[in-house]
């Protein structure tokens, strides 16, 4: 590879992206700390969390269990390895499941002031997906406004978190079989708030000390998530922002500009983001950035708020969760503008040794070192205004000698919705079940999910991904994964010169690449609505399915809580980094194959990639077959 210049050996062994690895070998030379560094000072790291064995669920502890039998046996309380690794585990769904539903009940009260006129320039950008959301909730909407509405089903949708008993509505849209199989086991979810606190409750010293009793909670928990808060904030963002429709644009680091002022938002909620899209346009502020010397104003996204503009407004992306601290060290940012989730409190200190404002914006999450930029609706756009500013005043600080840019860019197509999915497929799933029965596509490839510093960057996304579409899978992304494939050029219709015949020809009719991006980690839940119009099409269960999922690169409990509700779904799913779970034989076990007799689906854990879509290409062929397809 010719970059320009001499690149240190190592650096490649963290990334297997150029322009990552050159902003590597820069925080090396300015004597930079980056996450890199930070998990080989970690290193070894504690083989009891590793193994989950460790419990702090009580002020008689820490108590640990030794993995080689020879010391302690049990905590202090008489907890067995079975329970504390399941009760850790529970705890992690329990978090997960917490972030994205928080981020849905935020979505919603935006909704419901936006309904009352008390959100400013909140307006209803799909009103198709209103009225049906309103009548799937069975609201009527003859005779009454859009805002009248759009305000019963803010109410509605909220009181879906708060519920005590009863059902879910999201969960009607899975298959009926599967939904049976949900209430003879007792975990179909009730109310989103409901199995968060329980599972809190569960965990505390003395209440559920069965560790099969535990992971049935957890599965449940998952559920509330999956077909409860994702898919409300998938929705709600829907009809507040505009259902995604395919638009190219532009990723990785080199989307970063040079002469104009480069403002990031990063976290995961889209609310004040998509203001900061609007505001980046505003005459007076772009007025403002040529008398400061700049040609504009870039927005770039990094992680899931980055997917959710990318998706909408095909707003570029500077990188996945992993690049965050690489983009600051471009030198080339005025302002990193962070809500919530996956934001490094690191930046903080990391953005004092650039010119780069640190901007932290949710009422929920502070940071070291930030300027606080609370963000209210009913005045987002002026503060959204008020942000940009900032890092509009902030372009004369920049420091030329310590601005590189890398020129890796790479251009992408996105906006795949369920809906625009449907809608390239001529309004039904038919044409694609019919590839699918004929042999031309495999099967589908659900792949999303982290960064972890475990894994060499976007190596085990890439490598997952390139092998299934190899091997005919329709692959549909979300999250990082969409960002790493993204980068990697997989997410073009050019791409399907990488796929198998069968893909690369249906893909060419269609116009489409063999891997869809399908946007941010909440919306998992587009590909639970699609698994299940296409399940409902054939009449089977999505166990049924010739689908399969994997989760290369995972980090973050919202990842525990995902794998929780694609397996409690039934599909099958592969995990590139080992969960704390290996404390229990039970435990580990009941995950990785007794599951299937439960949920008809289980995880596996495969760091390597490509063994990873071998056990996903088996266990579609075994899908296949059970259906009658050769
Ligand atoms: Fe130890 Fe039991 Fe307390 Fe956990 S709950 S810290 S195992 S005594
Ligand atoms: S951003 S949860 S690192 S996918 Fe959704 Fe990426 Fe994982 Fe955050």
């Amino acid at each position: 590879l010719n970059v320009g210049y001499e690149m240190k050996t190592e650096i490649y062994e963290k990334s297997i992206d150029l322009a990552s690895q050159k902003m590597l070998q820069k925080a090396e030379e300015e004597g930079i700390e980056t996450a890199w560094d930070r998990y080989e000072k970690q290193l070894p790291q504690c083989s009891f969390g590793q193994l989950g064995v460790c419990c702090r669920n009580c002020n008689m502890g820490p108590c640990r269990i030794d993995p080689f039998g020879e010391g302690a046996q049990k905590g202090i309380c008489g907890a067995t390895a079975d329970i504390i690794v399941a009760r850790n585990f529970l705890r992690m769904i329990a978090a997960g499941a917490a972030a994205h539903s928080d981020h849905a009940r935020d979505a919603v009260l935006t909704f419901k002031k936006m309904s009352e006129g008390e959100a400013g320039s909140y307006r209803i950008k799909d009103e198709a997906k209103l009225l049906s959301l309103a009548s799937e909730y069975g609201i009527p909407s003859e005779g009454k406004s859009l805002e009248e509405v759009a305000g019963k089903l803010a109410d509605t949708l909220l009181q879906e978190f708060g519920k005590q008993d009863g059902h879910l509505q999201c969960t009607r849209r899975v298959p009926e079989s599967r939904l049976k199989l949900w209430a003879e086991l007792g975990i179909e979810p009730r109310g989103i708030d409901r199995e968060i606190v329980e599972c809190m409750h569960r965990t505390h010293i003395g209440v559920d000390n069965d560790a099969v009793h535990i992971l049935l909670q957890g599965l449940r928990t998952g559920l509330s998530d999956g077909w409860g808060g994702s898919m409300i904030a998938t929705d709600v963002q829907d009809v507040l922002f505009g259902t995604p429709q395919p638009r190219r644009s532009t990723v990785n680091l080199g989307v970063l500009s040079s002469d104009k002022v480069n403002v990031i938002v990063h976290g995961h909620e889209p609310i004040l983001s998509e203001m900061i899209v609007e505001a980046a346009e505003d005459p007076e502020l772009l007025k403002l950035a040529e008398e400061k010397g700049a040609s504009g104003i870039n927005v770039a996204g990094i992680c899931c708020t980055g997917n959710e503009t990318l998706m909408r407004h095909g707003t570029p992306i500077a990188g996945t969760f992993l690049q965050q601290e690489l983009a600051v060290i471009t030198g080339a940012v005025e302002a990193m503008v962070v809500d919530v989730q996956c934001v490094m409190p690191s930046l903080g200190e990391l953005t004092g040794c650039y010119h780069t404002k640190f901007i932290s914006t949710s009422p929920k999450a502070d940071f070291p070192n930030t300027v606080r930029m609370e963000f209210h609706e009913n005045r987002a756009y002026e503060t959204a205004k008020e942000i940009v500013k900032i890092a509009v005043e902030n372009f004369p600080n920049r420091v030329p000698e310590k601005v590189t840019i890398p020129e890796e860019k790479q251009e992408c197509m996105v906006g795949f919705s369920a809906e625009a999915i449907l809608s390239a497929l001529g309004g039904s799933p038919d044409p694609l079940i019919e590839a699918i029965k004929g042999g031309a596509v495999r099967g589908i490839g659900a792949v999303v999910g982290c960064n972890n510093v475990k894994i060499k960057h976007n190596y085990g996304h890439v490598n997952l991904v390139k092998e299934l579409i190899k091997n005919n899978v329709l692959v549909v992304t979300t999250g990082c994964n969409a960002i790493a494939c993204a980068e990697a050029g997989l997410l073009l219709p050019e791409a399907s010169e990488m796929a198998g015949d069968g893909l690369k020809a249906v893909c060419k009719a269609l116009g489409i690449p063999p891997v869809l991006h399908m946007g941010s980690c909440v919306d998992i839940s587009r590909i639970l609505v699609l698994a299940s119009a296409i399940a409902n099409r054939l009449g089977v269960d999505i166990s049924d399915l010739p689908a399969a999922g994997a989760a290369p690169e995972w980090m973050s409990e919202k990842a525990v809580s995902i794998g929780a509700y694609v397996v409690s779904s039934g599909v099958f799913t592969v995990l590139g980094t080992i969960p704390a779970v290996l404390g229990s034989q039970a435990v580990t076990s009941l995950l990785t194959g007794g599951l299937n007799g439960v949920v008809g689906a289980s995880f596996a854990v495969e760091p390597d990639p490509l063994k990873a879509a071998d056990l996903m290409l088996e266990h579609i062929d075994e899908k296949r077959k059970a259906l009658g397809l050769n």
